[in-house]
């Protein structure tokens, strides 16, 4: 087998269980291949039972499905698709959220209660809740049901739009593309890719825009700020990272999924007193509470709690033998956990309603009885522990500062008295910040795990570009060590890493999970009215990207970065490459209209170039491109970079 990943943890565990019967997504990701040409290409249609039906790639065979359609209507509705399921799935994670801090002003003995109370304010603000002579209680009812409203919202625009840029707001507006409500236009999206409706893809396409904002900028945007509600603004905090982080002494349980509803309960289980003695009478020392995948971010961000890694070390985890309980609610938790659960003693333990798992045990998990819930799941961990068997635990962790929120990044740059992106427009205009840059999304096992996500911001940086990350490439990062501020001196060009040095941070921001993109769109429209950059977030020099993808999450996540402003561009390819005049909607037609744009660029050092030559580009539109030459990275000096 191929070299599977750039993080020795990985390979070690590998190593270990070769010529075992254990699988993983590395053998059967082999299995698949050659893939199906169609389904890579996203001409292949089921949409109705007239089909499937598929198109001729190279135009001797079927030009349209039975009913006619063409490439560009099947591959369009199928993206249209993929954004929808991206957009319910962050918008779903959301609506719990906004009912969790109803629960927590109605039901404060719910375990859950308001940590950030000047939060709650600003939001209640946006929100049009009126904050004067009112209790925490009362603007906390008002605002959990302004933001579930948003769901159901059938006219007018959602709030968190008008926190974008004029210029921004403006576009959309003449586009029609402000989304009327949440689930609305999910559903609409829906509706028009279903056979024999919306048959022209740039209209189709109009509808996976509005789809995505009500993603980005609200189903994600909701999740974000009421979360931040519920268990704290996030703000610098050290943490460390890696399945050395499973505890040879301890109980270990792993929390996997998204919500932290959950793992905010779990956090307040493990430190449980009546609970620990019974750990320790069990003979482990304590209990080890670790993440994977988003809700391991949310638990560093808000409590330093170790992630044990991202979403392809979730097999890998219960493979070290070391770990009592996997808890999982929602969203990238693979249907093989149950197989591997029984070559092992790890206890795997389903809590939403919305994900159950054959094979697995189900703690059923509402919010009314969070506390309660979690605290027997742990009980049942612990009493696991004398069920373990032989332990492999790879010797991999790394300490990292995580917690970057935008109003921490204000924070950090601009001072607790005037904080502001004053400093960093500023660094941006002198020229040494090139730009910035948000890296992230999901890990694949199509290519080396790990290694786009480490060498494209290693390249970035080098190039003076600020990083900010989310989801599983920052996990990745973090692993490479290169989320301390150590890591500016040695891989950070000049500019950037004396701006690292003199605030104290490290050149790649983690910013937490996959809904806090929106915190990245917040950012930006923040460095836009800060002034000196633009009118609009696509005259920024920024640009994003996801080396590694493969939810439909992230498409939902790429379509509203590219209809903010945003140049975004994709590795491992993109479903939509059997209709060459939707991929050019996607990239020349989409800028022209949205000032956005997608790429797609497998080869990792390409992605670099794209990225950095679009950030001169926008220098140069604003007159800042002075005195910026790029490093051009040599054969030598790229295969110092490989890792
Ligand atoms: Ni994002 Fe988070 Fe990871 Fe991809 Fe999955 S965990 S929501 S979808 S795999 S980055
Ligand atoms: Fe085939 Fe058209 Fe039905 Fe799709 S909608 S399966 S292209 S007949």
């Amino acid at each position: 087998m191929p070299r599977a990943s750039v993080d020795e943890s990985v390979n070690h565990i590998l190593a270990g269980v070769a010529g075992q019967n254990i699988e993983t997504v590395w053998d059967r990701s082999l299995q698949q291949n050659p893939r199906c040409g169609f389904g890579e290409l996203g001409i292949c249609c089921r949409t109705c039972n007239m089909g499937p039906c598929r198109i001729d790639p190279f135009g001797d065979g079927a030009r349209t499905g039975v009913c006619g359609a063409t490439a560009e209507v099947i591959v369009a509705r199928n993206f249209g698709r993929m954004i929808a399921a991206g957009a319910a799935a962050h918008s779903d994670h959301g609506r719990d959220v906004a009912h969790a801090l109803l629960l927590a002003a109605r039901h404060p003995e719910s375990g859950y209660s308001v940590k950030d109370v000047n939060k709650l304010r600003t939001v209640a603000r946006t929100l049009g809740v009126t904050v004067d002579n009112r209790s925490t209680t009362e603007i906390a009812i008002e605002v959990a049901e302004k933001a579930l409203a948003v769901f159901g919202q059938q006219e007018g625009e959602i709030p968190f739009i008008r926190r974008a840029p004029e210029a921004r707001q403006a576009i959309w507006r003449r586009l029609n593309v402000v989304p009327r409500g949440i689930d609305r236009e999910i559903v609409e999206m829906m509706h028009r890719t279903t056979m024999g409706t919306d048959q022209d893809h740039s209209n189709i396409m109009l509808q996976g825009t509005r789809a995505a904002l009500s993603d980005g900028w609200g189903g994600s945007m909701i999740a974000t700020e009421l979360q931040d509600i519920l268990f704290g603004t996030p703000s610098p905090i050290r943490g460390q990272v890696n399945l050395g982080l499973l505890s040879e002494r301890d109980v270990n349980i792993v929390v996997h999924g998204h919500e932290p509803v959950l793992s905010e309960m779990l956090v307040l289980a493990v430190r449980d007193q009546e609970l620990l003695n019974l750990a320790r009478s069990k003979g482990a020392n304590g209990i080890n509470l670790v993440g994977i995948c988003c809700t391991a971010n949310e638990i560093l961000l808000r409590h330093g709690l170790p992630i044990a890694g991202n979403v392809l070390q979730q097999e890998l985890a219960v493979i070290t033998g070391a770990v009592e309980a996997m808890i999982v609610d929602v969203q990238c938790i693979m249907p093989s956990l149950p197989e591997l659960c029984k070559c092992r003693h790890t206890h795997l333990i389903t809590t939403s309603p919305k994900g159950r798992i054959p094979g697995a045990i189900h703690h059923a998990f509402s919010e009314e009885n969070a506390l309660q819930t979690a605290k027997e799941i742990v009980q049942e961990a612990i009493l696991n522990f004398s069920n373990r068997g032989n332990v492999d635990i790879p010797d991999e962790r790394m300490d990292l500062i995580a917690g970057f929120s935008h109003e921490a990044i204000l924070y950090m740059l601009g001072g607790r008295f005037r904080g502001s992106y004053l400093p960093l427009n500023d660094n941006i205009i002198n020229g040494r910040i090139r730009g910035v840059a948000g890296v992230v999304g999901c890990c694949n096992p199509k290519v080396v795990h790990d290694q786009g996500h480490v060498e494209l911001v290693k390249e970035l940086i080098a190039n003076d570009i600020l990083v900010v990350q989310t989801g599983c490439s920052a996990i990745a990062c973090a692993k490479a060590g290169l989320m301390v501020p150590e890591s500016a001196e040695q891989f950070a060009g000049k500019g950037l890493a004396e701006v690292c040095r003199t605030v104290g941070m490290p050149p790649v921001l983690h910013s937490g999970s996959c809904v806090d993109n929106s915190r990245i769109l917040i950012a930006l429209s923040e460095m836009v009215r800060t002034g000196g950059l633009g009118r609009d977030i696509s005259d920024l020099p920024v640009a994003g990207a996801a080396p590694e993808w493969m939810s439909e999450k992230a498409i939902a996540i790429g379509q509203y970065f590219v209809a903010s402003g945003v140049f975004t561009v994709f590795g491992v390819g993109l479903p939509v490459r059997g209709s060459q005049e939707f991929y050019r909607h996607l990239s020349e037609e989409h800028e022209a209209m949205l000032g956005g744009m997608w790429a797609v660029e497998p080869d990792i050092h390409q992605m670099a170039t794209l990225i950095i030559d679009h950030i001169n580009k926008k220098r140069k539109a604003l007159g800042i491109d002075k005195g910026k030459e790029r490093v051009l990275f040599d054969m030598e000096m790229r295969r110092d970079l490989a890792v």
